[in-house]
């Protein structure tokens, strides 16, 4: 077990203090003087342009205490700088943590599209990852429920290629033009100002049942998806059909996936609502340690490739975004890999600054006539312009493409770049190396026919809002289900107003009517409302196992976290034995202890990761408790350790449990023995291990009623 380095009972002296020069503050002269004087090899800290601080620490005033001098630029620089600190935040998706890697295609699609990101294999090309949230503000917390946010710009050598996607592979709404409406009723409501980062709120149920496109996306915002466990363990989908175009111009419809190499995970709600207590930064934390340890998350990337007369026969229209097609009508073909392994050197810089648009493509891949895509192609450019202040962004480092690229564009707000010469204008002949068009490199659009006829239409085809929730549903397992209709019944019970809980209740029925009638009951209204009226038949398709969370979920401690509580004289042998053993399935051992610094029964002082009363449960996938007699008979009187226990349990964790702490805390948790709940003995750690793998699923009943 580490020595602990900086635990302040062994230090002699502050390291602060050791570090400080003798008369730091009678220092005079220019910084780099000073710097070298305190025996440091820091930097001399200047201006923006360059020059040499002497004093931070005081203003320019007009004597000793006289009033502050208006000639004082250093202050008014900084000043300054720092009232234009924040930007604007992204009006959807403002709260996101990001992450450079690379991705590397494994198999071509040289018969499908000229694009060399999808044709040549072996090579890796650059990429930056942002996953967000869509409802709360940037400062808001990272495990509500909530649909997350897939974005990855690939660098390629043929320009920028962004996929912006979600961890769904459907959308809310069919057409662009209800963007405004669904994101104004899911943000906070506009007079009061909450719920910050929830939808459970009359607005959003509100245009819910008013809209039945939603449905099918409001079934997987309730499922367990919308509550992932880690960013590194959630399926990610571009929703939208697009073309990929071969060098004959010949077009074939994609839809893209990921999936992610840890299996996807999720918590339970109510983990993820004490989550939000726990850490507010669960998610971005989760995903910085794990870069910063070297762990390197990985996605498949994987196409499903269809032509026009494929689409013909599904019975669904693929260009309506609230519909999948099921991999088992078209399979997934694995291209390629994603790996994701540097956190980015300043957050704002890249994470906040980068900006993404659906219609960064590259020649062979284009876009289909979906027309929640269209306005898609549309916005992201137009809110940039806000965003980041003028029509230069792509200049910024994480925007700028890594291949060669030259335009006539000119000037605008925060131009970077001196371009050079007198041509800035196309066709030129004053300057031989001015940029020109390429007939033969050049991007092509897919040459379409298309009935141009001119009008605000819904197409007939799009009319189906029932059949595919219903084969959603249909086909999550008896416990995804009930994860369901109590989200349903969570979501609705803060609702306020009646009419809205029952008109969710009247769309409902053509989902399922078992569904609404749980959901009724779950609320307590005894008499269902008429179903919505409806135009088209519900079809009962066949049910899809690969949209279940818990029949995908690999059984694996890998990127996972082991909490194992100890106190002054646990058992080193013990506390080693259960570590080594996680470590080697995988796991990050993480220790929790009543004090920040104590010693085991050999004398050993472990780094303690965290104190009891801010380090619950939820901050781990399974625990482990090994403590003394007199520690545990001491935890008994406190709530934060009884929670740990009580909260390991309630969410389905595995637990190994020493004889005191059986004796002590377990009873007072309520904690009642199963298969995930085994001692400590060095027999037990194979089977804690293996319990740890996955979430004790049997024990649910016992521990809560779901609708
Ligand atoms: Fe977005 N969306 N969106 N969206 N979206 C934005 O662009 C928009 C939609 C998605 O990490 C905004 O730079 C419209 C679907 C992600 O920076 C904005 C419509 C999907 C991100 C915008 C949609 C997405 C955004 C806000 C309906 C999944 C975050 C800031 C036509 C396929 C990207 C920004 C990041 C961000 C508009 C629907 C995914 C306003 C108009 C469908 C992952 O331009």
């Amino acid at each position: 077990m580490s020595k602990p380095t900086d635990n302040p009972n062994t230090l002699d002296t502050c390291p602060m203090q050791a570090q400080l020069p003798a008369k730091a503050t009678e220092q005079t002269g220019n910084g780099a003087e000073l710097h070298q004087q305190a025996g440091g090899t820091h930097p001399a800290l200047t201006t923006q342009q360059g020059l040499i601080i002497a004093d931070n620490q005081n203003s320019l005033t007009a004597g000793k205490k006289g009033p502050t001098l208006l000639e004082d630029f250093i202050l008014r620089e900084k000043i300054t700088h720092f009232d234009h600190e924040r930007i604007p935040e992204r009006v959807v998706h403002a709260r996101g943590s990001a992450a450079h890697g690379y991705f590397e295609l494994t198999d071509s699609l040289a018969d499908f599209t000229t694009a060399e990101i999808l044709t040549q294999t072996g090579v890796q090309t650059p990429v930056f990852c942002r996953f967000s949230t869509v409802a709360g503000g940037a400062g808001s917390v990272d495990t509500p429920r909530d649909i997350r946010g897939f974005a990855v710009k690939f660098y390629t050598q043929q320009g920028n290629w962004d996929l912006v996607g979600n961890n769904t592979p459907v959308f809310f709404i069919q057409d662009a033009i209800k963007f405004p409406d669904l994101i104004h009723a899911v943000k906070m409501e506009p007079d009061r100002g909450y719920p910050q980062a929830a939808s459970a709120h009359d607005t959003f149920w509100d245009f819910i049942s008013l809209s039945p496109e939603t449905l099918h996306n409001v079934l997987w915002a309730m499922s367990d998806r919308a509550i992932p466990r880690s960013l590194r363990m959630m399926e990610g989908f571009g929703i939208h059909s697009f073309r990929l175009i071969n060098k004959d111009g010949k077009s074939t419809f994609v839809k893209f996936h990921w999936r992610p190499k840890l299996g996807i995970q999720s918590t339970v709600w109510d983990e993820a609502v004490k989550l939000q207590g726990a850490d507010n930064d669960f998610h971005r934390r989760d995903f910085f340690e794990a870069l910063q340890n070297g762990g390197a998350p990985e996605w498949e990337f994987a196409v499903q490739l269809f032509t026009e007369e494929d689409a013909a026969k599904f019975p669904f229209d693929h260009l309506d975004a609230t519909k999948l097609i099921p991999e088992e009508l078209v399979p997934l073909r694995v291209i390629g890999k994603m790996v994701l392994n540097r956190w980015p050197d300043n957050f704002f810089a890249e994470t906040e600054q980068v900006a993404f648009c659906p219609a960064n493509v590259v020649p062979g891949i284009d876009f289909s006539n979906d027309p929640l895509l269209q306005g898609r192609l549309f916005s992201y450019l137009d809110t940039q312009l806000s965003r980041l202040g003028g029509p230069n962004f792509a200049q910024i480092p994480v925007n700028a493409p890594k291949c060669p690229f030259h335009s006539t564009q000119r000037d605008g707000h925060m131009q970077m770049r001196p371009q050079k010469g007198r041509v800035a204008y196309e066709p030129s002949s004053l300057e031989a190396n001015s940029p020109r068009e390429s007939q033969a490199l050049g991007f092509r659009h897919a040459a379409q026919i298309d009935d141009g006829q001119k009008g605000r239409i819904r197409p007939e085809s799009f009319a189906d809002h029932y059949s595919q929730p219903r084969q959603f549903f249909k086909s999550q397992t008896p416990i995804e289900q009930a994860h369901i209709a109590s989200a349903l019944v969570f979501e609705l019970s803060k609702v306020e107003t009646g009419h809205v809980q029952m008109a969710v209740l009247a769309q409902l029925q053509h989902v399922d009517m078992d569904l609404a009638k749980r959901v009724a009951a779950g609320l307590g209204i005894k008499t269902l409302p008429p179903a919505a009226p409806n135009s088209v038949p519900v079809l009962d398709l066949p049910p899809s196992p690969a949209l279940q969370i818990i029949g995908k979920m690999k059984p694996t401690l890998e990127g996972r976290t082991v909490g194992i509580l100890v106190a002054e004289g646990s058992k080193q042998a013990d506390v080693q034995r259960f570590k080594e053993a996680a470590e080697q399935a995988g796991a990050t051992v993480k220790l929790v202890a009543p004090k920040r610094y104590i010693a085991l029964d050999d004398g050993s002082q472990p780094v303690i990761n965290g104190q009891l009363a801010g380090t619950p449960s939820v901050l781990f996938d399974a625990v482990v408790s090994i403590i003394s007699m007199e520690e545990a008979e001491k935890l008994a009187k406190d709530g934060a350790a009884i929670d740990w226990f009580k909260d390991a349990f309630g969410h389905l964790k595995a637990i190994a449990a020493c004889p005191a702490t059986d004796k002590f805390l377990l009873p007072k948790a309520n904690v009642t023995k199963d298969a995930g709940v085994t001692t400590t003995d060095a027999g037990d750690v194979a089977t804690f291990i293996e319990a740890a793998k996955t979430r004790q699923w049997d024990r649910e009943p016992k521990v809560r009623t779901l609708a």
